[in-house]
């Protein structure tokens, strides 16, 4: 993949790829990335690239000649078309799934604003994206590319130093990472959780999980919801294939203790304790999850009772038939 960026400020750029993770990916050939100075790209003769602007107000407009020079000479340079981006603070915010999208491409234009804006005709012209970082204010796109290259350039492959990291990310999508720890084993008298001294790896990855939840169920309750979510439109789903049912289908949702999950994964359970006003009856679908809402098992109810639900099991994933 090849990343320009056009600026006025090309050295604060160059400084940063040289310096970070990117620029070793750069000098080991996995990303070309280049800095262009649009001021370069000017025909007045004082070398100016910004004006007052129409209609009066303060500040100075970047104009639209340099800008739009700049990218014709860089996208001639490119092979297929390349992608246009104006770092903007109007634009869309910066996400990772936009950063995934954006790192299939062959070839990315970043244009990096100044001063009160850029001439609005430029950028209609070049049909660029508009791409924010956030909403808070800059002083100008210089800093927003150099985010968005570093977040792209880090999807190369070849680009990270430790390519394992990605099977992790992937394993954690959508979740914060659980806390790490190194040594020493005590310091100022906190200690390491004793999980991780066991070397019991599998009961590791199992803590490693729970405290990614719990993490982000505190830190980001969004994240959080929408992780759920996705969890549990995804088992919905896998239960209506594996049940050949088509329509709709609706769903309750209770939430059991790991003893009780265990229980009735080895078949050992076959009533729930529920609440005298809970309106579950006969004939409804349950949804079964641990503490933190992850489903686990889906159930029928088969009969009701005072402060009690039986039911029959219809549907358990595979994962779940086999460890332990
Ligand atoms: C008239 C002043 N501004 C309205 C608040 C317009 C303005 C234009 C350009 C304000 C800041 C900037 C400089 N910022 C960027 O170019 C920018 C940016 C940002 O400020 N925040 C988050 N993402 C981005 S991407 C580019």
């Amino acid at each position: 993949m090849r990343i320009d960026i056009a600026t006025l400020f090309p050295e604060m750029c160059e400084r940063v790829f040289k310096e970070s993770i990117v620029g070793r990916g750069i000098k080991n050939g996995f990303i070309e990335v280049y800095a262009h100075n649009i001021r370069s790209y000017t025909e007045d003769k004082h070398r100016n690239v910004d004006d007052k602007p129409f209609g009066g107000g303060t500040g100075m407009v970047m104009q639209a000649q340099p800008i739009y020079d700049c990218v014709k000479a860089i996208s001639a340079q490119h092979k297929s078309p390349p992608r246009v981006i104006y770092l903007s603070p109007q634009g869309e915010t910066l996400t990772q799934d936009k950063v995934r999208e954006l790192a299939k491409e062959s070839g990315l234009i970043l244009i990096c604003g100044h001063y009160e804006g850029v001439d609005e005709r430029v950028i209609e012209e070049l049909n660029a994206e508009e791409i924010s970082v956030g909403d808070y204010v800059l002083t100008g796109g210089e800093l927003p590319a150099l985010i968005l290259t570093d977040a792209v350039a880090r999807l190369q492959p070849g680009v990270l130093p430790n390519e394992d990291a990605y099977s992790i990310e992937s394993h954690y999508d959508g979740l914060l990472e659980y806390p790490q720890y190194s040594r020493p084993e005590v310091w100022k008298g906190r200690k390491v959780p004793e999980v991780l001294l066991s070397g019991d790896h599998a009961q590791v990855l199992k803590w490693r999980e729970m405290m990614s939840l719990e993490v982000t169920k505190k830190k980001r309750p969004d994240m959080y919801r929408a992780h759920i979510k996705t969890l549990t439109e995804k088992f919905i789903s896998e239960f209506k294939a594996s049940a050949e049912i088509s329509g709709n289908v609706d769903f309750s949702t209770l939430a059991l203790s790991d003893e009780l999950l265990k229980l009735i994964k080895r078949g050992k359970a076959r009533s729930i304790e529920i609440a005298k006003n809970s309106r579950l009856e006969k004939g409804a679908y349950v949804i079964l999850t641990d503490t933190f809402g992850v489903p686990k098992f889906i159930v029928i109810i088969t009969k009701r009772l005072e402060n009690s639900v039986q039911f029959r099991l219809l549907y358990k994933p595979k994962k779940e038939e086999s460890n332990d």
